[in-house]
């Protein structure tokens, strides 16, 4: 046990030096439009140490309300660009639903009120987004393990696919979605959050309802979540790596 001690603080040296090389941040580097090979290898290192550090099934650290950020800044998407979303935002989210499908036994349509009837989770927990800025955050919401069992995930199902209404590049086809597996989506702090320090999420955040997945980077915490896809595969999907970032060459494994 005592030997396997200096390892692990090496390997989490490592994985602070990759970590500092992320900070290089997602604006720079879709703008560059390239990335170098030092970074790819680091952010394996990263996944590689991560992976050895870290139990999948230990939590982050919650806060008290003494800790909260004074605001909770927007990062990404403000607002979409979207009419339907925007038809949806001027009615209060009455007509929002969330839907449920893909590998399932039952796929669901969950509306808000139904979302905030189901067991719910608040934590105080602090976003670290690779752009180089952190907040600390109370979040309230449904875990998606309740949603999961609700709607009787297929064994074959690996990953959840997060499916928002923000179009990235002003066309249909390039919205921003995001996954996770099943170890993530279990976890008891992952959540389908609609509220923010205690009040209805905010459109900057996420309005209705964003994901929470605490241990990983801000970019996986997906806002103005549409609809949840269970799959076994995530190549069919968007360019095929998991996520609107990792597409352009983020990591999919995002460990803080
Ligand atoms: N749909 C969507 N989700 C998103 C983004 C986005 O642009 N669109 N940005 C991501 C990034 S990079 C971060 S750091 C966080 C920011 O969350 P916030 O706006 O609540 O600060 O949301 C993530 N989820
Ligand atoms: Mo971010």
């Amino acid at each position: 046990m005592s030997d396997s001690r200096p390892r692990r603080r090496f390997l989490a040296r490592v994985a602070g030096a990759a970590g500092a090389l992320l900070l290089a941040g997602c604006d720079r580097l879709s703008r560059s439009g390239w990335f170098p090979p030092i970074l790819e290898r680091a952010e394996t290192l990263t996944r590689r140490a991560q992976r050895l550090v870290t139990s999948r099934k230990s939590m982050a650290q919650e806060f008290t309300e003494a800790d909260l950020s004074p605001g909770f800044r927007s990062n990404g998407t403000e607002v979409p660009d979207d009419a339907r979303y925007l038809a949806m935002a001027d009615s209060g989210f009455a007509d929002w639903v969330l839907e449920v499908g893909g590998l399932v036994e039952r796929p669901l349509k969950l509306t808000l009120a139904q979302l905030r009837q189901m067991p719910a989770r608040t934590q105080i927990t602090r976003h670290d987004c690779v752009e180089g800025w952190s907040a600390i955050g109370k979040w309230t919401g449904v875990p998606l393990h309740e949603v999961l069992a609700r709607a009787r995930a297929l064994p074959r199902a690996r990953y959840v696919v997060f499916h928002c209404a923000d179009p990235m590049e002003g066309t249909e086809d390039s919205k921003y979605y995001e996954s996770i597996d099943m170890d993530d989506a279990h976890h008891p702090q992952t959540i389908l959050a609609y509220a923010l320090n205690g009040a209805p999420l905010p459109i900057a955040n996420g309005a209705p309802v964003r994901l929470r997945v605490e241990r990983q980077l801000g970019y996986k915490m997906a806002k103005y979540v549409m609809s949840v896809e269970l799959v076994d595969s995530f190549a069919h999907i968007g360019g095929g790596h998991g996520g609107y970032w990792e597409d352009r060459g983020y990591e999919w494994y995002a460990g803080i």
